[in-house]
């Protein structure tokens, strides 16, 4: 008898969906970081840096931030529920922190940490969740419109999951957008929408370049199901006005299609004349109701002053379903069984921090201070390089996590690239690595105007990071500009 040794399992043969899509911030540059980073390791001193710095990812942690007091006092004493009532409790953990584990506690199956909850969060948590979005916006809002999520990224995954029914339905996204949009969107079998931010305005999104895209991919029988907007832009930094946001409402309600509200970055607004707004407080004021337009708002743990996003927490609020439809998300859900207890909890603290009178509000509000002072400051300090850098023009900073600076290259350093069958930006981005340890990702990774060049890096290394990065720049840029000028 013979049988065949060949595995039948290949690239060749598995999902082809799995392996059309990119996503660069954890692509080709960090696996060149980590080939650097064991050379550094096996043969120190080799190279003309000690590390490597990434920021090809927004991971405040990773670079140096500290979490925010109360909510790690929160979460090990949900751990840790013993140590709640020995007296030496009060002397390591604030009372509030005490009263806010006691009170989560008892809202836990079992009254422990390590048990499946509810497919869509623990109800208390949700309610949490759902006061805190009322005490934002100024509109109520309802825990059973609440799931809680692995992150905001699960939550992406389950909507598309939701709407896409064949590639015949299409999704607006920005370009340039955050790649987990284009991914998602290619593994459940739809078509991505693009339409584009105009970088000239501050990247702008303008409605009638929308409008236009929705025109085009219905004349080509698409079917459009949802219009995603990601404000403050990742990886674009802007913050849309309040009469953009109602122009979108507007648009999207006029249209049938749903709001995929990316607002992650909702607390990392840097800007003295623009404030963070969520989509449905704007549908709200403009007097839309549930029955008017679906909204569907995501947020996460991973961003804002707590950077969390190893937690893996977030929620997505859905407004305008039918309970026919969150029926069928809670079943969707339920096949994860629950989002992980610990990012229920911060999530739920997120949304319902210390106030003004609890004992830990002062503490709470010095460290928030802290990180937001110390991250407008990097920024400064790297948008100045960047600007600073022959050929560069760095974006407005109004919000997010990231500068997104342009480059204009050599004609010499495009050849160069193509010679070497890759795009400027990721030519750029590689020789930036290896002659400095400076991880940031090709701007093509988040798909722009073709024919521009793009580099994305994150604010958030530490003060003496940058102030250390920053002559590193300087120096590559020279070299590679001198190099490359015929
Ligand atoms: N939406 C946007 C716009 C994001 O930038 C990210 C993460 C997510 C959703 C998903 O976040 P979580 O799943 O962690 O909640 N952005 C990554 C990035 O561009 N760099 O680092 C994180």
């Amino acid at each position: 008898m013979s049988y065949n040794k060949t595995p039948s399992i290949t690239a060749e043969t598995i999902n082809q969906k799995v392996r059309i899509f990119t996503y660069e911030p954890c692509g080709e540059i960090v696996r060149h970081a980590r080939r650097l980073e064991k050379e550094i390791y096996e043969n120190p001193g080799s190279l003309p840096f000690q590390e490597i710095i990434y920021c090809n990812l927004g991971n405040p942690q990773a670079l140096g931030q500290r979490p925010i007091n109360f909510f790690r006092e929160v979460l090990s004493l949900c751990d840790n529920p013993s140590l709640i009532d020995r007296d030496e409790a009060r002397a390591l953990f604030s009372q509030c922190a005490l009263k806010r584990a006691r009170k989560i506690i008892e809202s836990l199956p079992g009254r422990d940490s390590g048990c499946y909850t509810s497919s869509q969060g623990v109800r208390s948590l949700r309610e949490a969740v759902a006061d805190g979005i009322a005490a934002r916006d100024g509109f109520p809002s309802k825990a059973d419109n609440i799931f809680l999520t692995d992150g905001a990224s699960s939550a992406i995954n389950m909507m598309m999951q939701i709407l896409i029914r064949s590639h015949e339905d299409g999704i607006l996204c920005p370009l340039p957008e955050y790649p987990l949009y284009s991914a998602s969107i290619v593994l459940h079998g739809g078509t991505m929408v693009p339409y584009n931010l105009t970088e000239d305005s501050g990247w702008m999104l303008e409605i009638f370049e929308v409008k236009r895209c929705l025109e085009e991919a219905r004349a080509s029988g698409l079917t459009i199901r949802a219009m995603v907007v990601i404000n403050p832009g990742n990886p674009t930094g802007q913050v849309l006005s309040i009469t953009n946001q109602e122009e979108i409402v507007e648009f999207c309600r006029k249209e049938g299609l749903v709001i995929l509200a990316d607002e992650v970055y909702q607390e990392n607004v840097y800007t003295e004349n623009k404030r963070f707004n969520s989509f449905k407080k704007v549908a709200r004021s403009l007097g839309y109701d549930h029955n008017d337009l679906s909204i569907v708002s995501f947020h996460s743990v991973s961003m804002g002053y707590y950077g969390e996003c190893g937690r893996r927490g977030g929620y997505m609020e859905i407004c305008g379903f039918g309970d026919d439809v969150i029926d069928e998300i809670y079943k969707l859900a339920s096949l994860t069984i629950c989002p992980n207890i610990a990012g229920q909890i911060l999530i739920s603290l997120v949304m319902d921090p210390p106030k003004l009178g609890d004992q830990s509000f002062e503490v709470f509000t010095d460290e928030k201070e802290e990180v937001y002072s110390s991250l407008l400051k990097r920024a400064k300090a790297l948008q100045k390089a960047f600007s600073s850098l022959e050929g560069v023009s760095c974006n407005k900073f109004e919000g997010a996590m990231y500068l997104f600076p342009r480059l204009r290259l050599p004609q010499a350093a495009i050849k160069a690239a193509q010679l070497d069958g890759v795009s400027p930006d990721v030519f750029y981005a590689h020789r930036l690595l290896g002659a400095t340890g400076i991880a940031v990702v090709p701007g093509s990774g988040f798909h722009p105007v073709s024919g521009t060049s793009h580099i994305r890096c994150t604010i958030l290394p530490g003060v003496e990071k940058v102030a250390a990065m920053v002559p590193r720049l300087q120096a590559f840029h020279e070299a590679f500009m001198d190099e490359f000028r015929g």
